[in-house]
């Protein structure tokens, strides 16, 4: 057995695990980030794509923001449709100059892996059978395999940054943990294709046949989603489907709908709400996706992920400064706050755009009316915009 030693141990190498390395090493503090897929793997996995204005100026500020604020594309607002019309919310006027940016999830993790790489700083991917140790005792341990090798860090900290299916949630004691879950009865068919986006923002669209999504990647790549039944087989929508389905449910009536091109990734994502509480035990704290799960229609994932991390690294920072527990303590409860406001406004999003199986007309003359007011009341476009662009961040 090889062994060796850290003041943190990191846990998955997905935005919340990469950006609490990066955090921490700029505060000087020493981690290793352990990941159970390949490099290439993580790099090329497609997922968010909206950052908020906060997590790009965090990102900026740990020297990540270079390729993002050439190939970011920064978005002043976004466009609701209904009813064959479009309607815009204009994020920036309504929260006084603030956006968001449209910049590939991947994107952001190829950046902070060559940056922490670059930087001589470890990763371990493609390791195995990870275990956690003595998360109660002062002097936690994580053991795995590497190379068939059998390996045993000790560190002071365990951050669980290993997503909805890692080993660090079910690590904590049983019964320690209240879950609170909502799975939707539909779920999202995403494509990837190469057509120029026909709308320079996002266009989130309720049609009577369910829920579409016109995104992008950059100037030769478009983004779309469909709301399609969770059991949905890939093998039942050939391209010509999917994009007779989008038309249909974008197209408006002063002739707009998304440019066609060669579909090169589909992929069906269920949707679920879920919140473990607490996020931490011992010297184990969970971040991101480990922790919560917010259904997409928010575009919040990744960015409660690093809100996460940023509440994290400020406390370890005040321990290792001051020997302060007390941010460290409240760590949970800290996060929390924000993680029930953000599942409450990506639910909020989700039940105003998808059309409900059980619904009935009723449902969905609610969501026409609920569309209508938020794209005519100033006071509920800017509840919508403030949040989209991201609520503050309380770091503790
Ligand atoms: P991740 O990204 O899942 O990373 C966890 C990492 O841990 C590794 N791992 C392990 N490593 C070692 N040992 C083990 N036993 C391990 N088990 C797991 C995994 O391989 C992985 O590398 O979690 P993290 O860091 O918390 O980040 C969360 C975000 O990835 C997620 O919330 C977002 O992608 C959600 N999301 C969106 N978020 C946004 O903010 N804006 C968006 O526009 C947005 N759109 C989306 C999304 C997610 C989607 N899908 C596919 C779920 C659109 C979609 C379609
Ligand atoms: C994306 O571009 O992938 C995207 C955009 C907005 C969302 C979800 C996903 O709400």
């Amino acid at each position: 057995m090889s062994a060796a030693r850290t003041q943190v141990a990191i846990v998955g190498a997905g935005p919340a695990g990469l950006m609490l390395s990066h955090m921490l090493q700029g505060r000087g503090i020493e981690s290793i980030v352990l990941e159970c897929r390949s490099r290439d793997y993580v790099e090329d996995r497609i997922r968010a794509g909206v950052l908020e204005h906060n997590t790009v100026e965090l990102l900026c500020r740990y020297g990540l923001g270079e390729r993002l604020k050439q190939q970011g594309l920064r978005h002043d607002g976004l466009w609701l449709g209904f009813g064959g019309s479009r309607h815009y919310i204009n994020l920036r006027e309504l929260t006084v100059g603030k956006t968001i940016t449209v910049y590939g999830q991947h994107e952001v993790i190829r950046d902070m892996i060559k940056a922490r790489l670059g930087a001589g700083a470890p990763i371990e991917f493609e390791i195995e059978n990870l275990t956690l140790h003595d998360i109660d005792s002062p002097a936690p341990r994580v053991r795995y395999r590497k190379d068939g090798v059998e390996r045993e860090i000790a560190c002071d900290w365990i951050a669980g940054c290993d997503g909805s299916h890692g080993v660090c949630r079910p690590a904590m004691p049983t019964g320690l943990i209240v879950e609170y879950e909502r799975s939707y009865p539909f779920a999202w068919l995403g494509i990837l294709a190469a057509a120029p986006p026909s709308s320079e923002e996002l266009v989130y669209t309720l049609h009577d046949r369910g829920f579409a999504l016109f995104s992008m990647r950059s100037p030769q790549v478009t983004r779309l989603y469909l709301q399609v039944d969770p059991e949905e087989d890939l093998g039942g929508w050939p391209d010509d489907r999917i994009w007779e389905e989008l038309v249909i449910r974008m197209s408006t009536r002063d002739g707009w709908s998304p440019n066609r091109g060669a579909i090169f990734q589909k992929s069906v994502t269920p949707m679920r709400s879920f919140v473990a509480e607490p996020m931490q035990f011992g010297r184990l704290f969970l971040a991101g996706d480990a922790a919560h799960i917010v259904p997409p229609t928010g575009a919040k994932g990744l960015n409660l992920a690093i809100a996460d991390v940023a509440v994290f690294a400020r406390a370890i920072h005040e321990f290792y400064a001051s020997g302060r527990r007390d941010l460290l303590d409240r760590y949970s409860d800290t996060c929390l706050r924000r993680v029930w406001k953000v599942q409450r406004f990506s639910w909020w999003m989700t039940s105003m755009l998808h059309r409900c199986p059980s619904g009935g007309p009723f449902e969905h003359r609610r969501q026409l009316a609920e569309l209508d007011y938020v794209t005519t009341s100033r006071a509920a476009m800017t509840t919508l915009a403030e949040n989209y662009v991201g609520l503050p961040l309380e770091i503790g």
